[in-house]
């Protein structure tokens, strides 16, 4: 059995970053990883379409500026394996791998109260000891794979958005069944619409989608390139860790009309994700928010030409931006297309998967490939995979109501582990590349801290822990962002809690929050 001073679970951006920051103060660290390979969603994720909808010169790390100055992204936004290709230029930049097992999953963890540490069994049934454990297991890294009766029985291809094969898919002239329409639906759906031989979407929620406006990057980059610090700075205190010249935002409820519609359009032909910053307001106020649905769904039904594909594709049953937003190239002109068509589960509903196709409704659709782009389990899903153990009791159990955590960053009960991105935390509302960078910054001078001052455990109380569930509820019901049956909400898995997992109140004012709690001796935190 080895022993290490800082086990870390996963190897995704969070995980290699952990890994070099723990490794440059000289803790002995080691990082377990499933896959393959680093990269985590990017290593997974390799479906046709597959990229980011935040920008490359925000996507990407601020720790080291050489890195900044010597990474040639292409793109406004770059691909998955652009963004993989990085983060194996990362690891063998900082000769990471050589800490890092791969094809290896944890399965558990054992807290030992007396020796202070935990233990961690692998699925090849090896054990080691760790003092801390960081768990970077992602937020969008436990697929979703609802049960549809019958798919065992069908005789075509099957494939999840979320393992797609890395040799790539021949769908060309194939008839293809895509389940799902968020995010990796519609950039699949986009991609694969004019290779197929026929096409047939089967949506349960409409999803609004903002142009992405895609393309080089080039002058952009070398412009950012010679102010790299004052803008990372910027986008550390920027509501969701990316810039949207939020500091110029007015309120909808200020604004007349006319000047109101002029932004959104402004917004619009922008591009991309700020679009929900047009106004300081839109995702608090029903209102200002249905202005900028308004505006979205208007484009939507002059994009589709078939009024009633237009209808369907259309979101009316929640407010933009309270589920995950989507960023799209051509996604809705995709349904002009005489070889693809658009199935509305609410009305004919999947009754079951057969050897031939999937029936809905009263229809048989026979095809040679279905795609599950059913999404994830998100934010819990990774952490409560794993038997996480400590005094007589499991964090899934912990959790069966809902996650309880002191800043998404440690849960009472179980000392010495702590979690990237996790829930009641900015992460998944953010650019994910802010939150986790502060995220390993923040751990990292904790873990200095106690080795500093000789002393070997840290967790948070139990009180500090109730109000930090308690503000992150309340912030939360001040928005609208409850009011759409969201993963954010666990309302995509069957029996899951709905709770509003992420705290909604901004990454600039996080981070002023927990500097504050690290600068008064960790408030809150026990340590001993
Ligand atoms: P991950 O990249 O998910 O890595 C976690 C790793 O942990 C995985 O490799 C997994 O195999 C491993 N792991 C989990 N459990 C175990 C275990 N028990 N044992 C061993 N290993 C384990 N975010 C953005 O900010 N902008 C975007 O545009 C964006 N696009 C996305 C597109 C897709 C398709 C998806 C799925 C997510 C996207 N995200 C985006 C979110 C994305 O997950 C984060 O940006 C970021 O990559 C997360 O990094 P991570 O290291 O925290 O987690
Ligand atoms: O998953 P999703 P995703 N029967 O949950 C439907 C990031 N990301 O993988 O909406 C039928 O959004 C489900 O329907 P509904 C981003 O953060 C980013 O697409 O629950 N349908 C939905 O339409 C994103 O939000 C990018 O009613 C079922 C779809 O499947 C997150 O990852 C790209 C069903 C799942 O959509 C997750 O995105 C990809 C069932 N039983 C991902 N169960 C970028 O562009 C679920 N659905 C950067």
């Amino acid at each position: 059995m080895t022993h290490h001073d800082v086990i870390i679970i996963g190897a995704g951006f969070a995980g290699l970053y952990q890994l070099h920051r723990l490794r440059g103060l000289g803790f002995d660290v080691r990082v377990v990883e499933a896959g393959g390979d680093v990269g985590g969603t990017w290593y997974w994720n390799r479906y046709p379409g597959a990229r980011c909808d935040i920008e490359s010169i925000e996507y990407s790390y601020s720790f080291d500026p050489d890195l900044e100055q010597e990474w040639d992204w292409t793109e406004r936004y770059a691909s998955q394996s652009e963004i993989l290709a990085y983060a194996r230029h990362v690891a063998e930049r900082y000769d990471l791998r050589r800490d890092v097992v791969l094809n290896t999953r944890v399965e558990a963890l054992d807290w030992d109260d007396e020796a202070n540490r935990w233990t961690v069994t692998t699925d090849d049934g090896a054990t080691s000891t760790a003092r801390f454990v960081v768990a970077a297991t992602g937020c969008l890294s436990m697929p979703s794979k609802p049960e549809f009766p019958g798919r065992d029985e069908f005789r075509g291809e099957q494939y999840w958005t979320s393992s797609w094969p890395h040799e790539g898919v021949d769908l060309s002239g194939k008839r293809v069944a895509v389940i799902g329409t968020g995010s990796s639906g519609l950039q699949t759906i986009t991609a694969i619409g004019p290779d197929v031989a026929s096409m047939v979407v089967f949506q349960r929620t409409p999803s609004y989608a903002i142009p992405a406006r895609n393309g080089p990057v080039g002058e952009r980059l070398r412009e950012v390139r010679g102010h790299y610090p004052e803008f990372r700075e910027l986008s550390r205190m920027a509501k969701t860790g990316f810039q949207c010249g939020e500091e110029e935002t007015g309120w909808f409820v200020e604004t007349d009309r006319d000047t109101a519609d002029r932004e959104l359009e402004r917004r619009w032909l922008e591009g991309g994700l700020c679009y929900t910053q047009t106004f300081q307001d839109v995702l608090r106020d029903a209102e200002a928010n249905e202005a900028a649905s308004e505006y979205v769904r208007a484009r939507i039904r002059q994009k589709v030409d078939d009024p009633v594909t237009a209808a369907k594709l259309t979101p009316t049953s929640y407010p933009v931006g309270a589920k995950r937003m989507c960023v799209d190239t051509g996604y809705f002109e995709t349904f002009n297309r005489d070889n693809v068509s658009l199935v509305d589960i609410n009305e004919e509903p999947i009754r079951r998967i057969t050897e031939r196709g999937i029936v809905a409704g009263d229809t048989e659709y026979e095809v040679d490939v279905i795609v599950f782009a059913t999404g994830f389990d998100a934010m819990t899903g990774a952490l409560n995979a794993i038997d996480i153990r400590s005094g007589g009791t499991t964090l899934r159990e912990k959790w069966a109501t809902g996650p309880r955590t002191y800043l998404g960053l440690m849960s009472a009960g179980f000392p010495n582990l702590f979690t990237i991105t996790g829930p009641q935390s900015p992460s998944v509302l953010s650019n994910m590349m802010t939150s986790i960078e502060y995220h390993v910054d923040w751990i990292a001078n904790a873990l200095q801290h106690l080795r500093d001052h000789d002393l070997e455990r840290i967790e948070p109380d139990p009180a500090a822990e109730d109000n930090w569930v308690t503000t992150t509820n309340d912030v939360a019901d001040l928005t609208l962002m409850p009011r759409a049956a969201s993963w954010y909400m666990g309302a995509n898995i069957p029996g899951k809690q709905r709770v509003f997992m992420p705290f909604v109140g901004g990454v600039g004012t996080y981070k002023q929050y927990c500097d504050g709690i690290a600068i008064a001796h960790y408030h809150g935190f026990e340590l001993t």
